[in-house]
């Protein structure tokens, strides 16, 4: 084969090999989302993706199929790095800017809701995989329109609740207390999770009614899936339940996997999709040199 001819050769190589690395998938991480109070994806999922019962989970799924319900412990930005308000632009908070999560950030106001009151709140995140970070919990401002899109405005500078994240969870739960302030009717309680052994983010919307009453009660429909469906749509998922937990140092390619599970951030998937590509083709082309020699 003459020299020129293995480079073409290995430029073929090289190309296929990147294709091959574009249409692998590979599955997404496993995070966790809000169980307490319920979050909007958390909600609709523990209905049952096949057996939606509101009306706003079954547009959901009309508009987004039911996958995002599946993946209800995704949510994730991979390279966020801390940069939630400049990468998540207003009326996008609850998908964090995802396309695959555009529904969640309806404004609507017959989500699934917890009812809560003013005062101290026991936390419950479950989390399919720990990992050590900060969890911060946001409140809506008194006066929050739930008919118009969340926007980083709308929510109390002073969260309601911070928690370090450990590195092992309380058996796939992290619980923590908070102190909600008084607020009348229905609001919206924000999740940031950003991790300190990687630059990805998690958020989530979780829907609350404030007041004791009848009416707030009736609104309050929310409920957390069980472990039972949890396990049962486990095969549907395209987010692995296991397997990277406690990963201190996430491998080079975490970052790809949530990539293709459709981050809007692109740049980690091109670095290392391309240093892999990079050391195939200079792999084969050293190949190639050597047998012409
Ligand atoms: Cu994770």
């Amino acid at each position: 084969m003459s020299a020129t001819r293995s480079r073409i050769a290995a430029a073929a190589a090289v190309a296929s090999a990147a294709t091959f690395l574009s249409l692998t998938p590979s599955p997404a991480a496993a995070h966790g989302s809000v169980f307490g109070p319920v979050s909007r994806v958390s909600a609709c999922f523990a209905e049952g993706p096949e057996t939606l019962k509101s009306q706003v989970c079954k547009d959901l799924a009309a508009d987004s199929g039911t996958q995002p319900l599946y993946d209800w412990n995704e949510v994730n930005i991979a390279n966020a790095d801390g940069r939630h308000q400049q990468i998540i632009p207003d009326g996008k908070l609850c998908s964090a800017n995802r396309t695959k999560y555009r529904a969640l950030d309806w404004a609507r106001t017959d989500w699934p809701a917890t009812a809560v009151n003013a005062g101290s709140y026991n936390f419950n995140v479950r989390v399919t995989a720990a990992h050590l970070g900060s969890m911060t919990m946001y409140i809506t401002k008194q006066g929050f329109d739930p008919t118009k899109p969340l926007k980083w405005s709308d929510l109390d500078a002073t969260p309601v609740a911070t928690y370090s994240t450990p590195r092992a969870s309380d058996n796939g739960h992290y619980r923590f207390t908070g102190t909600l302030p008084a607020r009348t009717g229905r609001h919206i309680v924000y999740k940031v999770w950003q991790r300190h052994d990687s630059p990805e983010a998690f958020y989530g919307c979780s829907d609350v009614v404030f007041g004791t009453g009848a009416a707030a009660a009736a609104k309050a429909s929310a409920k957390a899936p069980t472990e039972a469906k949890i396990d049962a749509a486990a095969s549907h998922s395209t987010v692995s339940h296991k397997g990277h937990g406690g990963d201190e140092h996430a491998p080079a390619l975490v970052s790809a996997e949530a990539e293709s599970a459709g981050s809007p951030l692109p740049g980690a998937l091109t670095a290392a999709g391309g240093a892999a590509v990079f050391a195939m083709g200079a792999l084969l082309f050293n190949r190639g040199r050597r047998r012409t020699n």
